[in-house]
């Protein structure tokens, strides 16, 4: 006889919190996870736990302790150190691990893209002559860029920052996505942004400044994802749903 399923989301991205409204609707006992990186992250509709587990082993730990049947790893695709303790904790207490994950973004017609193998790659892609650039990289890799102040940047943020930033000349948004194509080209515009940077999250609720930058012709410098671990990776809740029904512990 299975236990309930208790699912354990590892959350921080739009696909998370639509997987725990679909799992919260129908009724399956689910709890998201999110790193404690912003000041006030935004309420999900299963209950929340804020903060790291102390490595792969605290996740292993948490895992038994709170009788996880499904993990799920529904964290961005730059937060390559989740997803590998996520596949160690897995394995380590035989609990059913999937990834919920987007595809990569990849250019089309009108896209001026540079694209980049990770941010020490982005920094070396703005050599030369000051610019205006848009660095909406989220506030950990601000110091990667401290090495180009020949620039005036804008930079957005989910809260405001705590010290003085890194960079020489940079315009701060405190924003929280997702975000519009019209509102970001708004922005560019505003800032006489030339050049934009930006990690290949994929998904929708960061692809409106992607978008923004080809309507305006401007280049993008378009930072690879970092190598994940090997997984089972899916790209819809519904599927996600499906797997849990047919996966059950110890089988
Ligand atoms: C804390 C939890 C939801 C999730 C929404 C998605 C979309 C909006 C767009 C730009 C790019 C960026 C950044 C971004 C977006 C979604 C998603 C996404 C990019 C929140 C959230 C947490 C975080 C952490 C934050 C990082 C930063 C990255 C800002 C919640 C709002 C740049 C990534 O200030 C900081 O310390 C911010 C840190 C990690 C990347 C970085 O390196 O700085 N996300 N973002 C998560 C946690 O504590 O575990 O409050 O909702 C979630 C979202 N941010 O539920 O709908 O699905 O990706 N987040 C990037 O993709 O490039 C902004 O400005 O155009
Ligand atoms: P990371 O570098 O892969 O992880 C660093 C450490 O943060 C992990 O080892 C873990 O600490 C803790 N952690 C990360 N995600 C967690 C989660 N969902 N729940 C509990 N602990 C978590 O992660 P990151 O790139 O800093 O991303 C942190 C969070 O922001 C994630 O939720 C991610 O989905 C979200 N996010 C990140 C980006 C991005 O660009 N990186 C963009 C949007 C959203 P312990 O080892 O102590 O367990």
């Amino acid at each position: 006889m299975g236990t309930a399923p208790h699912i354990l989301i590892l959350g921080g991205t739009t696909e998370a919190t639509a997987l725990a409204r679909a799992l919260a609707a129908r009724g399956m006992r689910a709890t998201l996870s999110l790193a404690g990186r912003v000041a006030r992250p935004a309420p999900q509709p299963v209950p929340l736990r804020v903060g790291g587990f102390g490595g792969a082993a605290g996740l292993a730990r948490h895992l038994a302790a709170h009788e996880i049947t499904h993990l799920v790893d529904a964290t961005h695709p730059f937060a390559a150190q989740m997803s590998r303790n996520a596949v160690a904790a897995s394995r380590a207490v035989g609990v059913p691990l999937v990834a919920l994950t987007r595809p990569a973004w990849r250019p089309g017609p009108g896209d001026r893209w540079q694209v980049v193998a990770d941010m020490a790659g982005a920094a070396a892609a703005l050599e030369g002559p000051p610019r205006g650039v848009f660095l909406a990289v989220g506030r950990m890799h601000l110091g990667d860029f401290a090495g180009r102040p020949q620039h005036r940047y804008v930079l957005r943020l989910v809260d405001p920052p705590e010290g003085p930033l890194p960079l020489r000349a940079a315009h701060v948004e405190i924003a929280r996505g997702p975000f519009t194509e019209a509102a970001d080209r708004a922005l560019l515009a505003r800032h006489r942004v030339d050049l934009v940077v930006s990690k290949n999250a994929g998904g929708t609720g960061a692809r409106a400044k992607i978008d923004a930058a080809r309507a305006l012709g401007l280049p993008v410098v378009m930072i690879d994802r970092p190598a994940l671990p090997e997984r089972r990776e899916l790209h819809a809740a519904d599927a996600v749903i499906d797997w849990i029904h047919g996966t059950d512990r110890g089988v």
